[in-house]
């Protein structure tokens, strides 16, 4: 029988010897926010009761694994569910296309009421709400949302933003937890446009009319996304990383701040090699971890190396307190609670394993010019016994330590997806 507290005892020795307080390490990484996003559970396709709801804007979900929620009751179900075996303190991230008006209600006259089962849900449960204006899925974003040059359809979208802004601050006064709101506009082109500058120059009119009209929002926080490319688009993107930067840093506010998804560079560019350089212009960032696969895939969060080298990188900077981090990907060819479980706790993981970890003494060996032990150092870790505390921990939160909770999932499959 695999005791967990004997491993723990002794991993708690292997980290001594390096004076790694393994409890302290623990008890950050559990009180560090991680905001699960909701649309993991449906594919992306959302609440809005269309028949025709259908993804659009770049992104896409593949598979066809049995057992999607098709509604908001079996979607909070699932995402309970999940939540059973995902320790540490969490926060629901919604998209504005999970409303839930008895009919249907257009992007732009969603009111905060329309998402108030999700606030009953979240207050009850004690956890915090974030959001996302949904700029994609809609026969309105076909030329654009925010950029559109048509200045009706542009209108429309701007409207949208600032509703979004506004039910964030419902979600605030209702949860009592701060709400972070990620803005991502899909729009671009399959070419190289011969004008470049235009639809750069209205998306910024458009985040800057959305600011300007809900400056008296309170308790939100709101990040911009960028992206290199998405499917259909894939020469010219909008909202690129130079224009989402350069829009962050120019409003110099303390809300607006940059969005970093892990898959939305070029597929040498890593994100944990961003972070130093954006926290010594800003305070925060929203952190969208996904995996990127060749492409902006959005697999599963894995425990590889980019996503330890980013909560590494926090923990370094001392940053991890600083960063809202959210998750971001959708996999439609697998159980979707299972996806959740993994690509959550293995974001879990990654902040753990990055608390363990001598920094202090990582950084002192760098100061003295010890660059042989540096290495030494940084490559001892990759395989000291992190499994041992991480099951503890698992098991100490009631959360299933190993791969116990795969088997309550396969039941919940039987039971429940199955006969959907
Ligand atoms: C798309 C962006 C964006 C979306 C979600 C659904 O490439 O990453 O964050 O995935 O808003
Ligand atoms: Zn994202």
């Amino acid at each position: 029988m695999y005791d967990v507290n004997k491993g723990y005892e002794l991993a708690k020795e292997f980290y001594a010897q390096y004076g790694i307080d393994v409890d302290k390490a623990m008890e950050i990484a559990n009180a560090t926010p991680i905001s699960m996003h909701c649309w993991q559970g449906d594919d992306v396709l959302g609440l809005e009761q269309k028949e025709d709801a259908a993804l659009s804007g770049g992104i896409q979900t593949t598979g066809n694994y049995p057992g999607r929620a098709t509604n908001g009751e079996e979607l909070r179900q699932d995402i309970e569910t999940a939540m059973k075996y995902i320790p540490g303190e969490l926060k629901l991230n919604l998209h504005a296309n999970y409303q839930e008006a008895d009919t249907f209600v257009d992007r732009d006259a969603i009111e905060p009421k329309h998402f108030d089962k999700w606030v009953n849900w979240a207050v009850e449960k004690g956890i915090g709400l974030d959001f996302n204006p949904t700029y994609f899925g809609h026969p309105k974003g076909e030329n654009g949302t925010l950029t559109a040059a048509d200045e009706e359809v542009r209108k429309f979208w701007i409207e949208h933003g600032i509703r979004s802004r506004q039910i964030g601050e419902y979600f605030y006064k209702k949860t009592g937890k701060p709400c972070v709101i990620n803005h991502w506009t899909p729009d671009g082109d399959k070419e190289v446009p011969i004008d470049t500058i235009g639809p750069r120059q209205r998306l910024k009119d458009s985040y800057d009319q959305i600011f300007e009209a809900t400056k008296d929002v309170q308790g939100v926080i709101d990040g911009i996304e960028s992206k290199v490319f998405g499917i259909g688009l894939e020469s010219y993107t909008a909202g690129s990383h130079e224009f989402c930067m350069g829009y962050v840093m120019k409003a110099n506010k303390d809300h607006i701040i940059m969005t970093l998804d892990t898959g939305h560079y070029h597929p040498t560019e890593v994100v944990s090699a961003k972070l130093a350089s954006v926290y010594t212009f800003s305070d925060h960032v929203l952190l969208h971890v996904s995996r990127p696969i060749r492409w902006d895939s959005d697999h599963v969060v894995s425990f590889d190396e980019e996503t330890r080298a980013i909560m590494e990188e926090l923990v370094r900077m001392d940053k991890l307190k600083d960063t809202y981090i959210a998750t971001d990907f959708f996999d439609a060819s697998i159980n979707r609670i299972a996806a959740w479980v993994i690509g959550m706790r293995n974001t879990r993981k990654a902040i753990l394993a990055a608390l363990l970890q001598p920094v202090d003494k990582m950084k002192e060996l760098e100061a003295a010019g010890d660059v042989s032990a540096r290495l030494a150092f940084k490559e001892e870790f990759k395989a000291a016994p992190f499994a041992l505390v991480w099951d503890y921990y698992c098991e100490k939160e009631n959360a299933k330590k190993g791969l116990e909770w795969l088997d309550e999932v396969r039941k919940y499959e039987k039971d429940v997806l199955s006969k959907r």
